[in-house]
């Protein structure tokens, strides 16, 4: 086992056992994380999202050099939207050629393989990793995440990406209500709204880590070195 030094409330640190440990790396997509793609057009300043870049490669370095497990997440429809839910495709008061589907500069919006849905080079996939594509916020909803995670007998996760939130937030309590311990690399994950980051992170570790413990990333790769 090892004790990182993350300590949220002061008296509760994460322990975490090498071999049962994966990262999971939520959205980067550029979608979300670059200009010209979906985030931006809404309006958003994907800067922001980015600066989650840099700290969550690094984690990722750590990760690949002690060849553990690494899952990345996408948030992806089938082109033909069917597994798009109603509620989904209509909520927000978007003009109709920003819906999910609607083909923008980087391609149609959040459409598995298109450009804008794929994952920016920075911390882009190697081979052997796991990719999940998830039509929801949550990796769990309607994946095989589950599955993957038992299969790799894995108990605790490493967990950065974007938007804090939406899919790392759903992610984490999910994953917390099916028996695993997250770990939020709290500089891994960014939100178009730093106050949003903030508090999410502040409510997921209240109380003694009650749905999830955080740490930086210098922090994480500290504990892995
Ligand atoms: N990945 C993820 O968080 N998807 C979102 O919908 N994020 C927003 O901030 N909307």
């Amino acid at each position: 086992w090892l004790v990182s030094d993350s300590n949220p409330d002061g008296e509760y640190p994460y322990k975490f056992p090498l071999d049962k440990t994966a990262l999971i790396m939520i959205d980067f997509q550029r979608d979300f994380v670059c200009p010209g793609g979906f985030g931006e057009t809404l309006g958003n300043k994907v800067e922001d999202l980015q600066k989650a870049l840099q700290p969550a490669r690094n984690v990722l370095k750590a990760v690949r050099a002690l060849k553990m497990p690494i899952i990345h997440t996408l948030e992806s429809h089938k082109s033909d939207l069917s597994d798009l839910l109603d509620n989904k495709f209509t909520r927000g008061e978007l003009p109709d050629f920003l819906r999910i589907g609607e083909e923008l500069d980087l391609g149609r919006i959040l459409i598995r393989g298109s450009c804008g849905n794929n994952i920016v080079d920075m911390v882009a996939p190697q081979p052997g990793e796991y990719v999940v594509f998830k039509p929801g916020k949550g990796a769990f909803f309607k994946t095989h995440f589950y599955e993957l995670l038992k299969d790799l007998d894995i108990t605790h996760i490493m967990v950065a990406g974007v938007t804090t939130e939406v899919c790392m937030q759903s992610t984490v309590r999910e994953a917390t209500d099916r028996g695993f311990e997250p770990l939020i690399i709290s500089d891994a994950t960014m939100s178009y709204f730093e106050r949003y980051r903030q508090q999410t992170i502040e409510q997921l570790v209240a109380q003694g880590a009650l749905v999830a413990w955080s740490a930086e990333s210098s922090t994480v790769v500290k504990a892995l070195g």
